[in-house]
């Protein structure tokens, strides 16, 4: 089915909901007959950038490996769905800038962090309290909101199907799909 590649690039804290996001958007992708790939954390970290940590320098350097892979994946015709942290404005910019012009939506999965602490799926915000994991977004290492993301998406008020729904009627109201 014809599709225009882009990049939509979920920015947001540990526990935003930016996986469970970006997975539905790529299962209605895939039920519209379009061609899609999603990468995030798990699909990356424990291949491609094992040698990289939660370190400034580290992060920095993951995002800019993923926004590469994301070009790469676009040139070859795909819709590209990447959900990481992705914590600092300058490195998203970056990213962007690598893209052809408007084919880089930034989506911000804007759940406040005590959300995200109340959640807390993985009990890593309680090891970053305790200061059993150091560097945590939010708590110990600094996460700069987008200022003009294409989409912004609030999770307290809309579910995950939501959410999904807002991502695909922008790519239907701006003619990629
Ligand atoms: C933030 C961490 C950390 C630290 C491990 N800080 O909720 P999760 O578990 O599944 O998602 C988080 C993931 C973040 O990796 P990213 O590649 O998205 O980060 S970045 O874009 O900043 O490079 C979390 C887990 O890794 N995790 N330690 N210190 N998140």
């Amino acid at each position: 089915k014809k599709q225009t590649p882009c990049t939509l690039w979920f920015t947001g804290l540990s526990g935003a909901g930016k996986s469970t996001i970006a997975n539905l958007v790529e299962q209605a992708l895939y039920l519209r007959g379009h061609h899609s790939f999603l990468l995030d954390g798990d699909n990356v970290r424990h291949g491609l950038n094992q040698d990289l940590g939660f370190s400034d320098t580290d992060r920095i350097e993951n995002v800019r490996r993923v926004g590469e892979i994301s070009k790469l994946f676009n040139q070859s015709g795909l819709i590209v769905l990447s959900a990481f942290i992705s914590p600092f404005r300058s490195e998203r910019e970056l990213v962007r800038q690598l893209h052809k012009e408007h084919h880089f939506i930034e989506v911000f999965v804007d759940t406040p962090l005590k959300d995200c602490e109340q959640r807390d799926p993985k009990g890593l915000y309680k090891k970053a309290r305790s200061g059993e994991i150091k560097n945590f977004t939010g708590i110990d290492s600094d996460y700069e909101a987008p200022l003009n993301p294409e989409i912004h998406l609030c999770p307290g008020s809309l579910n995950a199907k939501q959410c999904a729904q807002v991502v695909i009627d922008y790519l239907i109201k701006h003619q990629f799909l």
